[in-house]
């Protein structure tokens, strides 16, 4: 398996079990190494399930989606799965440490190796401000941290397993926008290699984005870059200006 994390989807279409209708209708594009593909659409138009289907947490209807050159049916999943570092739209903290919380899915990483993540993740401030650092415990659920504070850790944790591919799920949304500003500059800046795809709900966490798909009711009804599109794309123009 090439190490490039070129994620392609190509005329993918997807049908949840039991559903009638399909949630995604015809999806083709190519995410490239080194470049941030955004996604951008209502609620319900089938973003979290698009993303989905790149670690396999649904396989396509028809169509074949692939990441480095290799349809991910025919991946071994679990190789698959340390290329991918998904941060979810709900994320979870486990019982524990901030740091053993930062290692999971990479048990080996050094303390250096965290606090770098948590730089990048602008976490670093709240985890040395805890009395314990990465000692500091983690309630059940999470509880002990805010919900932009989980975010970060969250964000944190994927960047540690250094993946070919990321992947964030409507990550920024808890950030104030200074925030996230900082956090997107600090991964354009640390984070040269990955495949980046951002679902956002926010226009100003994705205008520097090599591309943005513009999702509505499982399809792709534009894209272009962020001037282009607000040029070319009445959707795109809507989600603008609410
Ligand atoms: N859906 C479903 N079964 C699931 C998950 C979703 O039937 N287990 C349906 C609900 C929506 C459609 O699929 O009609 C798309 O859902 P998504 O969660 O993919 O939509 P988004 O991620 O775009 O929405 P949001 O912006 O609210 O996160
Ligand atoms: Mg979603």
């Amino acid at each position: 398996v090439p190490r490039t994390g070129e994620v392609v989807f190509d005329k993918v279409t997807f049908t949840y079990p039991g559903a009638e209708q399909p949630v995604l209708a015809d999806i083709s594009f190519t995410a490239r190494r080194g470049t941030t593909t955004a996604i951008i659409g209502s609620t319900g138009a089938g973003k979290t399930t698009l993303i989905s289907l790149i670690p396999r947490l649904h396989d396509a209807t028809s169509g074949t989606v692939s990441v480095g050159g290799v349809d991910v049916r025919e991946a071994q999943l679990e190789s698959l799965w340390a290329r991918i570092g998904l941060v979810p739209q709900r994320p979870y903290l486990f019982a524990g440490t901030v740091g053993s919380n930062l290692r999971y899915g990479r048990e080996e990483a050094t303390d250096e190796e965290l606090w770098d993540a948590l730089a990048i993740a602008q976490g670093e401030d709240f985890v040395r401000a805890m009395p314990e650092t990465l000692d500091s415990p983690i309630a059940q659920g999470g509880t002990t941290v805010s919900g932009g504070q989980r975010q970060r850790l969250s964000i944190a944790r994927a960047l540690v397993r250094q993946p070919d591919v990321l992947i964030f799920d409507d990550s920024f949304s808890a950030l104030d926008t200074a925030t996230d500003a900082r956090l997107r500059a600090a991964l354009d800046r640390e984070v040269t290699d990955a495949t980046v795809i951002v679902v956002a709900q926010r226009v100003s966490s994705i205008v520097d984005a090599d591309q943005i798909l513009v999702m509505e009711d499982g399809r792709i009804v534009d894209r272009g870059t962020h001037s282009e599109l607000l040029q070319t794309s009445p959707t795109y123009q809507e989600i603008v200006s609410t």
